[in-house]
Parts: C-alpha cells; sequence; structure tokens
C-alpha cells in the first residue's frame, strides 16, 4: 500500500507531499482508497460530502464500527499524517481475517475529505460537514487562493457540490469512530511506547489578520513618509510568540500574502494567518486576545489599518471515557504492550466527530516528533505495532 501511495503529489524539490483537496493529487489518492476497497471485497460509497467509505457488512447496518483518517495533506506534508490511519485501517482488517475473526458488527474504513485545510483554510471540511458544524452556505463560500470556490472544485473533480450537508443519519448508525494517527510530538518516544491512546486535543483555531498600508516606492519615499503594514506584521509575529511563552500555550504565523509583493515596492497590504493552540479555552482566549491587542497598537503607531477575522475554531475536546477505557480494557490484555494515554494539539476528524458519537484515538510513536514536514518519520515496526493494536480493538468491538 505504501508504495502505490508513495509517488502521490510527491513534490522532487522539497520530498513533501501537496496533496490539496479536489486536485489532481487528491483524486489520485483516492483511486487508491477505491482499489483498495474493491480489491478486497467492501462495498464501496462516497457520501454526499465526498468522504470515503468501504464497507465489511452491511452499510445501513446499525452499530458499525469504523476506522480510518485522511490521505489530503498539508503543504510539503510529511508521509505519515492522515495514510498512516487509513493504511493501518486496512492493514487491520487484513489481520483480522487472517485471524479468522467473526464479525458481528458492520465495519468500515473512511478517507474523511479535505481534513488539512490547505487549500481553503478550513479544516476537517468533510467531516464538519457531516456532523453539521458546517453550514451549507459557508461552504459554499470557501475560496482558494486562486479564487476558486469549493463548489467549483468539487465540481471540477466529478463531485456534486449541492448535494453536501449534515448527514445524522449516517453518524447515527455509526456506534464508535477510532482513528490511528502518527503522534505530532515526542511523548510516546519520551515514554519509550510504540502506541498511544489520546485524551483529549487542545481547542485551536485560525485568524486572519490583514495590515493595509500605502504602496509606494522603495527607494524615493521617506522613511517617516511611509506607512508600511510589513513592519505591524512583523512587530506582531513577535507579540505572538511573548503572548504564547508566557500562557504555556502556542502560536504560529505560518503563512502570508504580501500585495503588491514587489521587491521594490513598500506593500499596501500585508496579511498573515495566526494559528493558535492551548491546553483550555480561557488560556488561548487570552493568548489571541493579547496577540490582537499588541496588533491594533503597532498598527496605530505606523498609520496602519488593522482588520481581524476568526476564520475557523475548534473547541477542546475530551475524547470519549467509555470508549477509552474499552480499548484500555482491550489493549490491557496484551503483557508486550504498555499504551499511555495523551492530549495533543493537532486537531482531527474524531475531534470534529466527537460530538456526535463516540470517537477515540491511537498515536503512533514519532522518534522526532516531527510532523506537517517532509522529514516526519515513524519506524516500521511501531506502524506494525499500531496496525495490531488498532486490529486488536477493531476486534474488541466489531467481533464476538
Ligand atoms: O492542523 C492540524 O492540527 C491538523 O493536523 N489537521
Ligand atoms: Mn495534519
Ligand atoms: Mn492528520
Amino acid at each position: 500500500m505504501w508504495a502505490e501511495l508513495l509517488p502521490i503529489g510527491r513534490s522532487s524539490a522539497s520530498g513533501g507531499y501537496r496533496r490539496f483537496a479536489w486536485t489532481g493529487a487528491d483524486a489520485e489518492c483516492r483511486d487508491w482508497f477505491r482499489e483498495q476497497a474493491e480489491c478486497r471485497g467492501l462495498a464501496y460509497e462516497v457520501d454526499r460530502n465526498g468522504n470515503q467509505w468501504a464497507w465489511l457488512g452491511d452499510p445501513a447496518g446499525q452499530d458499525a464500527v469504523v476506522a480510518g483518517s485522511h490521505l489530503d495533506s498539508v503543504p510539503d506534508g510529511g508521509a505519515f499524517d492522515g495514510p498512516l490511519g487509513v493504511v493501518s485501517a486496512f492493514a487491520a482488517l487484513d489481520e483480522l481475517r487472517g485471524r479468522g475473526a467473526r464479525f458481528v458488527k458492520p465495519l468500515a474504513i473512511v478517507n474523511f475529505g479535505d481534513e488539512e485545510g490547505a487549500r481553503f483554510g478550513l479544516a476537517c471540511v468533510g467531516s464538519r460537514l457531516t456532523a453539521g458544524e458546517l453550514t451549507v452556505d459557508q461552504a459554499h463560500r470557501l475560496t482558494d487562493g486562486d479564487g476558486v470556490t469549493l463548489p467549483r472544485a468539487m465540481e471540477a473533480a466529478g463531485y456534486d457540490p449541492d448535494a453536501i450537508g449534515p448527514d445524522p443519519e449516517r453518524l447515527a448508525r455509526i456506534g464508535a469512530f477510532v482513528e490511528l494517527h502518527v503522534e505530532q510530538g515526542r511523548a510516546l518516544d519520551l515514554t519509550g511506547d510504540a502506541v498511544g491512546v489520546a485524551s483529549a486535543i487542545w481547542p485551536h483555531g485560525r485568524w486572519r489578520f490583514d495590515f493595509r498600508g500605502e504602496a509606494n516606492h522603495a527607494g524615493t519615499t521617506r522613511l517617516v513618509d511611509r506607512r508600511d503594514p510589513m513592519l505591524s506584521y512583523a512587530e506582531t509575529v513577535l507579540a505572538a510568540r511573548r503572548e504564547a511563552a508566557l500562557a504555556g500555550a502556542v502560536a504560529t504565523f505560518g503563512k502570508i500574502a504580501v500585495e503588491p509583493n514587489g521587491v521594490n515596492a513598500i506593500p499596501s497590504l500585508v496579511r498573515g494567518w495566526l494559528d493558535s493552540r492551548a491546553a483550555d479555552q480561557q488560556t488561548l482566549d487570552k493568548v489571541v486576545g493579547g496577540i490582537e491587542q499588541a496588533a491594533r497598537e503597532y498598527a496605530v503607531a505606523h498609520g496602519v489599518d488593522l482588520h481581524v477575522a476568526r476564520e475557523s475554531f475548534t473547541p477542546v475536546v475530551e475524547f470519549d471515557h467509555v470508549l477509552r477505557d474499552e480499548l484500555a480494557r482491550i489493549l490491557g490484555g496484551r503483557a508486550d504492550l504498555k499504551v499511555p494515554v495523551l492530549g495533543t494539539g493537532a486537531g482531527h476528524d474524531a475531534g470534529i466527530l466527537s460530538g456526535s458519537l463516540p470517537t477515540a484515538m491511537l498515536f503512533v510513536r514519532n522518534p522526532t516528533g516531527v510532523s506537517h514536514s517532509p522529514a516526519e518519520f515513524a519506524a516500521e515496526d511501531d506502524c506494525v505495532a499500531g496496525v495490531r493494536a488498532l486490529a486488536d480493538v477493531l476486534e474488541g468491538l466489531a467481533c464476538t
């Protein structure tokens, strides 16, 4: 499975993946998913929001057990964030068939669309739409950097944008969703364990800061006459670092757009996107409030206008305790496996769906902790341990 996925959407320059929603690379990943479903004799379907499902047992049955993740990537993402959960779900099914497991509940493997939000700016679009946490109107207004709207992009990829919307009946048929994911930190490396279980996801969001000044000549405009938005933006980046460090949170300006974007022109607009996350809501509010206040002061000092818009927000997620205890019980029976429980600052479809049904996550050790980068890594032994743990969990939840 890895060998087939390896070249899809890979940049030869960076070695990273560019698998953005509704692009050619995304379509190739989707073809791969369908082939994996078909070659295993699973019933394949695409839901109204473009998420892909592969069913063993009756797709219309009740109390289904679902495993999976996503196949899209951030710009120059690693190979594991997303695909590890989908590949492991197929591998776990193969393992269970090898064990002769007898399924008493429907089992599905899922690929949620547009998890990273790399193209349209909002993460987890597929699961948010399904859970009713993103309205159809909001989704129809999403636009990429080239001005292409989500509906046009879906259409171009052969999907029907008028079909999108909440899917409560589908979610009501699912008894448990388990997402396996490469760890995006070093907690497991530090405890020396191959696999962990998630406790909670930090609240997190994305904010757009538009600093508007005045375009002018870089050679002839006196420093005192300038209204340069780059200065207030730069100071705001430093303020974000300061506020986050003070609060024990994180804040990142990782994306920027500059107009007119000329070497010899003072910018008229600097647009920066802030991603900030903290262990609790109060801390996050304090950090983002502090950054915004500082940005306003810098804007005034440089004669620049500032507009701040929150583009997305995901509240804290505490994973279902009953399902988590069930996972601990199932995996606790394995003398060779100690499974620590960890929190994470990364967002996931399992977090979005946690408001609609019991969800849980398994993490696989990442020896460097690096993620959202071509250097992301997980050792083969640990991936195999992840598959075995997922197989045990699925067997415990779906088999006699
Ligand atoms: O940005 C995130 O937390 C993610 O990996 N979707
Ligand atoms: Mn990610
Ligand atoms: Mn992911």
